[in-house]
């Protein structure tokens, strides 16, 4: 079967979420050190899939910490770095990295760590990289570790070791107790994702892809596009959702599949916009959590239908981003275990 190792490691997450939160004790004392000083804004750094983890991550920080907090790709840390580490106080940066190894990353780490007014925060799958040991403290998702190329289960790892950072951080046991509940709501979502999924990749054609998001949701738009992108050879975009009105429109057609993971703050807003997207003749998959009603138009509707909040929920609206790459790589023969022109690490510039 094409893609197996891939298809099953996103099968997988179910236990590798189940460890990770299994050792969310083991951050508490290292996050009351790191909290011992202050910071402006926080830094989310990573390259590829691991930069759009930074999006997602950095967002769902900033909400349960009332942090500032950013994301950046770590090539701008490395050319840039005057412009976005405060001199006058201390920073703190999260590099995210499944290998860590990455090159960038690990440039702009060296560079950071010749300042003495920044902290560094390692968030990676392999203990024993570059990242681990050169940074200040190490948040290890050894459970997300993978065969594959294209980043799945180590996504997902290293974001809810973000989101039980966050959890922790802001003391929010509610928020932490949701976190808990993930891998049995991926258990009892999965099969329904994946055949929802498979049937409409399977009953449809398209030649362009956008997926689109608000808030915690946009890293998930982004990392759903590098998916496809990267499985099936498609030319795909991500935007935030309100965005796509403002110009990228004018390519919506028959021929087009745009994804709306919609956000329950945004929610009225992005419901309109599947609306307008129709006029365009484009289809549309909503994606939401207690989205379904009467009046929704979308050629598919995938509700999660939980009791959690979007923040705890980020990491299961990957799902459908994963299938649909997957799916849309099979049906045209690609062996998404060999990627074109990819490998795991880039360590190269
Ligand atoms: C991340 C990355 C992926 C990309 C490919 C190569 O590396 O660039 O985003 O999809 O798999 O690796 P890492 O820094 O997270 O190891």
């Amino acid at each position: 079967m094409l893609g197996e190792a891939s298809y099953k490691e996103i099968n997988e997450q179910f236990e590798s979420w189940k460890s990770v939160l299994s050792l969310k004790k083991q951050f508490e004392n290292k996050i009351k050190e790191i909290k011992l000083k202050e910071y402006k804004e926080i830094l989310f750094v990573g390259c590829g899939s691991s930069y759009y983890l930074s999006q997602a991550g950095s967002n769902i920080f900033s909400k349960l910490t009332g942090q500032k907090a950013k994301a950046l790709p770590a090539s701008e840390l490395i050319f840039f770095p005057e412009t976005h580490i405060d001199k006058n106080s201390d920073n703190l940066i999260f590099f995210v990295s499944r290998s860590g190894k990455t090159t960038e990353v690990i440039k702009a780490l060296e560079i950071i760590n010749s300042l003495d007014n920044v902290t560094s925060i390692g968030v990676t799958c392999y203990e024993d990289s570059l990242l681990a040991q050169k940074s200040d403290f190490l948040f290890p998702a050894k459970e997300g570790k993978e065969d594959s190329v294209v980043m799945t289960k180590s996504f997902t790892s290293m974001l809810i070791n973000i989101q039980i950072i966050s959890g922790i951080w802001s003391n929010n046991e509610e928020y932490l107790n949701e976190l808990d509940k993930l891998p049995d709501i991926f258990n009892l979502i999965r099969n329904n994702i994946d055949k929802k999924v498979k049937d409409f990749v399977n009953n449809n054609d398209y030649d362009k892809y956008a997926f689109l998001a608000q808030g915690n949701l946009f890293g998930i738009a982004s990392e759903s596009m590098l998916k496809i992108k990267e499985m099936a050879i498609v030319p795909s975009e991500a935007y935030h959702s309100l965005e796509f009105r403002h110009g990228p429109k004018s390519i919506a057609d028959k021929k087009m599949l745009i994804v709306v993971f919609v956000n329950e703050i945004s929610r009225d807003s992005e419901l309109k916009l599947a609306s307008e997207i129709k006029d365009y003749n484009a289809d549309v998959i909503l994606v939401g959590n207690n989205i379904v009603d009467k009046n929704l138009n979308a050629d598919l509707i995938i509700d999660l239908d939980t009791n959690n909040k979007d923040l705890s929920l980020t990491p299961l609206y990957l799902l459908i981003g994963q299938y649909l790459g997957y799916y849309t790589a099979t049906k045209k023969n690609l062996d998404v275990d060999n990627p074109r022109n990819l490998t795991q690490v880039v360590e190269s510039i």
